[in-house]
């Protein structure tokens, strides 16, 4: 623990069943659900990776249930550097749903987080065709709420899922060694 440089938590957001426990599972490849999801309704997973040299962890918490959650989003949320908001791009009502709702969820990270770096993460890529991705959609919710950008995924197949990870990563391992350079 202590020769690790940098410690991030990151806060996963998103309907229900669009995906996030499975793409975490495939970045970080740990998991602690148990005693977390009962005591909070979330889960958290744990990656250790490097950059430029320097030792990052980072944890991601993960909402387990919708109902309950409701009464635990500022412990849920507390001291978050980044968020991930997932959807999916399944072409039922699901899928569309989930794309709508994603103001709902940045709306609650600017609640109890402030101005953090947000990333889209559109995913079940292996669902839909891709020519009938809607870019310019998407591109509109990425302009209206100045989020950092958005990755075409699939925790099915794995596409684009280290790309996306690895983005909002290097966000802030950048962001911060500049920060504490100043220092
Ligand atoms: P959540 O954590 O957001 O609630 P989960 O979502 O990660 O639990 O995933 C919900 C279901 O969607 C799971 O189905 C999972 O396997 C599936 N899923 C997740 N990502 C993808 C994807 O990219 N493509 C496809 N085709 N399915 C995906 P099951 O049936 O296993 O419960
Ligand atoms: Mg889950």
């Amino acid at each position: 623990m202590t020769d690790i440089n940098y410690l991030f938590k990151i806060a996963v957001v998103g309907d229900g069943r669009v995906g996030k426990t499975s793409l975490i599972k495939i970045f970080t490849q740990s998991s602690f659900e148990k005693e977390y999801i009962k005591t909070i309704g979330a889960q958290l997973s744990v990656y250790i990776g490097e950059i430029d040299g320097e030792k990052i962890k980072l944890l991601f918490w993960d909402i387990a249930g919708q109902d309950t959650f409701h009464f635990l989003r500022p412990n849920f949320f507390k001291n978050s550097k980044a968020a991930i908001i997932v959807y999916s791009l399944e072409g039922n009502k699901h899928g569309k749903q989930s794309f709508k709702h994603i103001q709902n969820w940045q709306n609650d990270v600017k609640k109890y987080c402030g101005n953090i770096p947000v990333i889209l993460f559109a995913n079940k890529a292996d669902l839909l065709d891709e020519s009938k991705v809607n870019y310019n959609e998407i591109q509109s919710v990425i302009n209206e709420n100045d989020f950092l950008g958005y990755y075409i995924t699939s925790a099915k197949t794995g596409e684009g899922v280290i790309k996306a990870f690895s983005a909002i990563i290097e966000n802030l391992f950048y962001k911060f060694r500049s920060l504490s350079a100043e220092l």
